[in-house]
């Protein structure tokens, strides 16, 4: 009798950290911030620097504004969620367990980490990562000969040969001058961070 208290004993203190734990991550998990969406394409993109800086739009496409971003993500414990759907109809979602936007004298530079998800390829941390973000009368992408949010139509984080995607393209055109990821061209996309708890078991 003594040692079957002791055991169970033992074991409820070995489980309890463990129930804990799982209960506190269920509770705890913050409900996401959209900064991002194309869904109704009512909303022109093609905008200067203080529309991005600011923010612009309405409930169905919208940019949240990248001084409010980098006063989210400054303290570098948010991770971000992309959800897009192709224009063949594939729904894709792009996860990364690290976000965070610098200040506006460093030109908001993007700082993202650790991809998953099931879409196509890692289209923004290889090409984005590190770059700083640029509009049509602010050039600041790493292309020295182009000015890469002109010639996609929208403000964003271009990279090298303007990088591998853009989010913030012509609603209303395919390929390269509209939204895509990658080599493909998207009719919806949404893009949203919340702070780091709640990685496990979600794409
Ligand atoms: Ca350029």
């Amino acid at each position: 009798m003594f040692l079957d208290i002791w055991f169970l004993l033992i074991i409820g203190l070995a489980n309890y950290p463990l129930q804990i734990r799982a209960e506190d991550e269920k509770k705890t998990c913050p409900a996401w911030t959209v900064f991002q969406l194309r869904d109704c394409g009512l909303v022109d993109f093609f905008r200067g620097w203080d529309d991005y800086v600011k923010g612009f739009g309405n409930p169905g496409d919208l940019w949240l504004g990248l001084e409010s971003l980098h006063e989210m993500t400054k303290e570098g414990d948010m991770e971000l969620k992309i959800e897009m759907i192709t224009t063949d109809g594939i729904y894709w979602v792009a996860r990364y367990s690290g976000f965070r936007i610098g200040p506006g004298s460093d030109k908001y530079r993007l700082l993202v980490s650790g991809f998953s998800g099931n879409a196509s390829y890692d289209a923004l941390q290889y090409w984005s990562s590190n770059q700083q973000f640029s509009t049509k009368d602010a050039d600041h992408d790493d292309t020295l000969t182009i000015n890469c949010a002109s010639r996609h139509e929208g403000g964003w984080w271009f990279g090298r040969r303007c990088g591998s995607c853009n989010l913030n393209g012509n609603f209303n055109k395919t390929a390269y001058n509209g939204m895509w990821w990658g080599a493909s061209s998207l009719r919806f996309s949404e893009m949203k961070i919340r702070k780091r708890f709640c990685l496990a078991g979600e794409i």
